[in-house]
């Protein structure tokens, strides 16, 4: 055999062996009854769904890539770390510290992912904003005096996240409302004790298409997707 007949064979062995190892990756994150204990969750709405403030090509990319890889390294992780499996996912992201070391990174940014971007895809609606309605409106104005000052808040905090991240309004250990901002796919629970009710992906991949590097547009345009009815739940939850 020549050196390259031997060189083809094993990127055809090679080939073989990847290929079927993809495809199980993808059916097993789409079965719920396949082996990973996690999935990716539908959407609740179309890819197109959301046009014109978040674009087609931007949802799906999200969804599909960058949602799918966090899914993929948590299913890689159960076999290192049997709780991640059995445990609810909001009491591992809450005692964050009492994750063995050796997975605790890795547990903390895919676990992160997936739980803030199940929470985003559920924070949208298509057809534009509903209005704050019952006790989350009389919280925000308490608070913060009026919905246009809870958005210049979280504006701010978005715009101050250097490199990553993501801008929350949570209800913390105090129960009262606050806004803050979190690094990489850091979530409320994590250091803040906090529990979430509005949360907005600051990362460039929510973005970059439309936006450039105009991430302040994008933080104006993503209070038009907002789904006001699940914030109020988030709220109600949070608050009890
Ligand atoms: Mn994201």
């Amino acid at each position: 055999m020549s050196r390259r007949e031997l060189l083809t064979g094993f990127l055809g062995a090679a080939a073989t062996v990847a290929i079927p190892g993809v495809f199980a990756g993808v059916a097993q994150a789409q079965s719920p009854a396949g082996a990973g204990a996690f999935t990716l969750p539908p959407l609740g709405y179309g890819y197109d769904a959301l046009e014109p403030h978040i674009d087609t090509q931007t949802m799906t990319i999200h969804h599909k890539n960058h949602h799918q890889s966090y899914v993929n390294a948590l299913n890689g992780l159960t076999d290192k770390y049997a709780d991640l499996a059995k445990k609810p996912i909001e009491q591992i992201l809450s005692a964050i510290g009492e994750v063995p070391e050796a997975v605790r990174t890795p547990v903390r940014n895919n676990l992160g992912g997936h739980f803030n971007h199940t929470f985003f895809w559920e924070s949208m609606t298509p057809g534009g904003a509903k209005q704050p309605a019952g006790e989350l409106k009389g919280a925000i104005e308490g608070t913060f005096g009026s919905l246009d000052k809870l958005q210049e808040e979280m504006t701010k905090a978005g715009l101050a996240r250097f490199g990553s991240g993501w801008s929350w309004l949570a209800v913390g250990k105090d129960k009262k409302l606050a806004v803050f901002s979190t690094a990489n796919q850091d979530t409320p629970h994590m250091d803040q004790s906090a529990m979430p009710v509005i949360g907005i992906d600051v990362w460039e991949h929510a973005y970059y298409l439309k936006h450039q590097s105009r991430r302040a547009d994008y933080l104006k345009a993503w209070w038009a997707t907002l789904n006001w009815d699940k914030a109020a739940a988030n709220f109600k939850k949070a608050a009890a």
